[in-house]
């Protein structure tokens, strides 16, 4: 039995991971360890509360002795914990700075004093910064960070190579593109808008909607991981993508088509401060190297992705609440009043 240390577990891509592991690898054994913050969400994982391969721990990253304890025994290290909104980063970078560097920094030294053999350090597209119309991001494209949850996501990937190169830390980097699926947390634009639909509510496209992301399974994610973990080569950055692309709008319009509402519902807002226009990955490293592809076509992803919000009505009520209303209210303003 091989013990592996998950963190940000009760998150969206956590939670998926957490559940696709104990679903597909009969060896291993699940610790997760997370701070509950408002990203966070224990109901997530309750289907596996008690499972006998899976145990939570408390905790935050940034705590020494908490990180120190909960890396007893481990043998590998998969890192999801993050602060992971780029407009909250906008808000205040504060929380990003501390989780993404400082809280990677406290698990990279845990991790090589506590000699495990595998750190899969999980980050993002975003830190290669923004394309025009054409091209893709390899992993040779040098990193340049438009936002501040985007700098600090390259500064944490920049700690994790200077271990590799350093100390030997037996550390991998995956970057991935946009990813949907259940558990996302509704301030991500899918989940936004398939909740704001539903309750027949306005949806706030930024700017002229023709910025582009590269959409991906959050369970195609999952699975790129584990076949990093178990296949890629240490101190490599491996990207994974989803050969999705679609302007905000497009998919806008998808989402109102599948769930029967009118374009009228469609507002336009003013733009991010700073948005990147477009994200489009090449994978085809991850797919040569590992064999893993991008299996989920998008269309089937979010048609099964609207269904599960439509059947999880319980879940997003108990989110739209307290925290997440005055979030909204700040980022969207009388898009709220609008709204009622
Ligand atoms: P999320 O915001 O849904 O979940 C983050 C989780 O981390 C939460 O459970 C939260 O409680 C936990 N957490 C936050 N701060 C913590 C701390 N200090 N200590 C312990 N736990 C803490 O995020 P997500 O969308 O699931 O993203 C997970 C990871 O994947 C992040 O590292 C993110 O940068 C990366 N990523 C996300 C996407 C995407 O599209 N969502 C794409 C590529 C990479
Ligand atoms: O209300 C909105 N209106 C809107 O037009 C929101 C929330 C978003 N958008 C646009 C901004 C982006 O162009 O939709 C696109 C997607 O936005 P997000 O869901 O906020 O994702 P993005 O900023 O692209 O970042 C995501 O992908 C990379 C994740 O949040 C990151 O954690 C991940 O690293």
């Amino acid at each position: 039995m091989i013990s592996m240390l998950v963190t940000g577990g009760c998150g969206f891509i956590g939670s998926n991971f957490v559940h696709y592991v104990l679903e597909h690898e009969p060896d291993i054994h699940v610790i997760n360890l997370d701070a509950l913050t408002y990203a966070g969400n224990l109901a997530n994982l309750a289907d596996v509360a008690n499972h006998p391969r899976y145990r939570f721990v408390h905790g935050d990253i940034t705590d020494r002795d908490i990180v120190r304890t909960a890396m007893q025994g481990v043998h590998s290290v998969i890192h999801f914990a993050a602060e992971s909104h780029v407009d909250r980063s906008i808000l205040d970078s504060g929380p990003f700075i501390r989780t993404n560097v400082l809280g990677t920094q406290v698990l990279l030294d845990a991790a090589r004093a506590a000699g495990v053999e595998r750190f899969v350090h999980v980050s993002t597209d975003e830190v290669y910064g923004s394309l025009g119309p054409s091209g893709y991001f390899t992993e040779e494209t040098p990193l340049a960070p438009n936002s501040p949850y985007a700098a600090s996501k390259a500064a944490s990937d920049l700690l994790v190579r200077s271990y590799v190169h350093t100390f030997h830390f037996p550390a991998l980097i995956t970057r991935c593109s946009n990813n949907y699926g259940p558990y996302q947390f509704p301030e991500k634009l899918i989940p936004l808008f398939i909740s704001n639909l539903l309750r027949n509510e306005p949806v706030p496209v930024y700017g002229d909607g023709q910025n582009v992301r590269d959409w991906i399974h959050v369970r195609d994610h999952c699975a790129g991981i584990l076949t990093v973990w178990k296949r890629g080569r240490v101190g490599e950055i491996y990207n994974l993508g989803g050969r999705s692309e679609r302007t905000n709008l497009q998919l806008t319009h998808a989402l109102l088509e599948a769930l029967g509402k009118p374009k009228s519902l469609i507002r336009y807002v003013p733009d991010r401060p700073g948005h990147d226009r477009r994200y489009a990955i090449d994978c085809s490293k991850s797919e040569r190297e590992l064999g893993w592809h991008p299996a989920i076509a998008f269309e089937d992803g979010l048609r099964q992705t609207i269904d599960w919000y439509k059947s999880h009505a319980d879940w997003i009520a108990a989110i739209r609440t307290g925290e997440y209303l005055q979030y909204y209210q700040r980022q969207y303003g009388s898009l709220v009043h609008d709204a009622s």
